[in-house]
């Protein structure tokens, strides 16, 4: 067991705002780590949703009455705080999507099928969660591109020099990999990569599915030309993300869906498209889901994000240590620099199995391939049993976790 001192946060003022986490499941007080998933959702969240149902509905961008002007302006002011917390340049740089999945979809459909040519390649990185895959591969079939992969290393860290040969020996013309890795917890270097991608004339999509919840984010000091973030990971509503992108490159992208509030005008003869981002926010947006992210931002911004952040790599520090201590258990993602995320395998046992008997004990972590199964295939494994952190949760879930596995061992004997 580690003896790292514990830093100062509230955590019982902290969990307080959580009402889920006072709930139980099986009999068992609830002891929640799977917030990389999705994240448990405070107060002032669902407040503010309650609150927009019940004195704010109307829909944006459309009406000339009170209501609808208010309510465009609740839904862009939350553009503005998003703009704040990702220090984006410009409030157009900001798209409204429903999460990291379709921000990469976005990406590659707009801007991919509009500059990808036969013989481009894009590169992504082996731990990339299927949604920092699949797109690149759906568009690299269809211009003639190809995707190639940035190695990792057995402690699950990229490996640069391969990179930077991969820069040199091929015609990449984007570079996706994820800010903090869903399966593994690796956080990568972005802004070298980003250094390095540029100086060959690439552009770099950084997914923050797992970033923006951890870490601070400044995308101007990562230089990534796009950024993706998932609400529901990081505080907010379910269904309601962003995309990143910067002014430049969304200026010239196509829009990626036809409809309502994406146009200049609309004629059978021609269609002429609205300027970003609204030319990438066809029809009525999540518009609870944009104010509900704004009210998860003042969640953040009222935190002490350094405390926050020592706090939750104590968790893993911690958590890695008393795993080890458990006979047949194995960790899978020892990189130096890890946040949030301890993934890990028992000996004998299927991660399924794990997951199942530990629920027993109110213990809810994921289990399966993460939806990053080049992963598992590099780790020589079907699954991993995740366990994975928030702001809120204690050394004293992990002992609970730990006491759990003893009985799985146990069960297993
Ligand atoms: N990972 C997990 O349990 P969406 O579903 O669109 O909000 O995010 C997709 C996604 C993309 N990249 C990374 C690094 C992610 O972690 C996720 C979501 C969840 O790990 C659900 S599979």
């Amino acid at each position: 067991m580690t003896t790292t001192a514990r830093p100062a946060l509230d955590l019982a003022r902290l969990r307080a705002d959580f009402p889920i986490l006072a709930t139980t499941t099986r009999g068992r007080p609830l002891v929640y780590l799977d917030n990389a998933a999705t994240s448990q959702k405070p107060r002032s969240v669902i407040d503010t949703i309650r609150r927009y149902y019940t004195s704010q509905n109307a829909n944006v961008h459309r009406g000339v009455y009170a209501l609808s002007e208010q309510t465009t302006a609740a839904y862009e002011a939350a553009r503005e705080q998003v703009r704040v917390f990702l220090n984006a340049a410009a409030r157009h740089e900001i798209v409204f999507v429903r999460g990291t999945t379709e921000a990469v979809n976005l990406v590659a459909s707009s801007w991919g099928r509009a500059t990808l040519r036969r013989g481009d390649v894009v590169l992504v990185s082996a731990m990339e969660h299927h949604s920092n895959i699949v797109p690149w591969q759906l568009v690299c079939e269809a211009v003639g591109a190809s995707v190639r992969v940035i190695p990792m290393n057995e402690r699950g860290e990229l490996e640069l020099d391969a990179y930077e040969r991969l820069l040199l020996d091929e015609p990449v013309k984007l570079v996706a990999v994820a800010h903090i890795s869903n399966s593994l917890g690796t956080i990568n270097p972005v802004s070298e990569m980003v250094r390095l991608a540029h100086a060959r004339g690439a552009i770099v999509l950084a997914d923050g599915a797992q970033g923006a919840p951890h870490v601070p984010i400044d995308v101007q000091e990562l230089g990534v030309d796009f950024y993706t973030v998932s609400g529901h990971k990081m505080y907010g509503p379910t269904g309601i993300g962003v995309l990143y992108g910067r002014e430049q490159l969304l200026d010239a992208m196509p829009p990626y869906q036809g409809g309502g509030d994406m146009i200049k005008s609309v004629s059978f003869a021609r269609t002429t498209y609205a300027d970003p981002p609204a030319r990438f926010e066809a029809g009525t947006p999540h518009i609870e889901g944009g104010i509900g992210l704004g009210a998860a931002i003042d969640f953040l911004n009222g935190l002490d994000r350094e405390a926050v952040g020592s706090h939750e790599h104590d968790l893993v520090e911690y958590a890695a240590a008393r795993l080890c201590e458990i006979p047949g258990v194995r960790l899978i993602g020892t990189a130096a620099r890890k946040a949030a995320v301890v993934s890990f395998v028992v000996d004998g046992v299927h991660a399924h199995d794990v997951g199942t008997i530990v629920d027993q004990e109110g213990v809810a972590i994921r289990t399966g391939h993460h939806c990053a199964q080049p992963v598992m295939d590099f780790f020589g494994v079907a699954a991993t049993a995740r366990a994975s952190f928030a702001c809120y949760n204690t050394r004293e879930e992990v002992d609970t976790l730990v006491r759990a596995l003893h009985t799985v061992r146990t069960v297993f004997a």
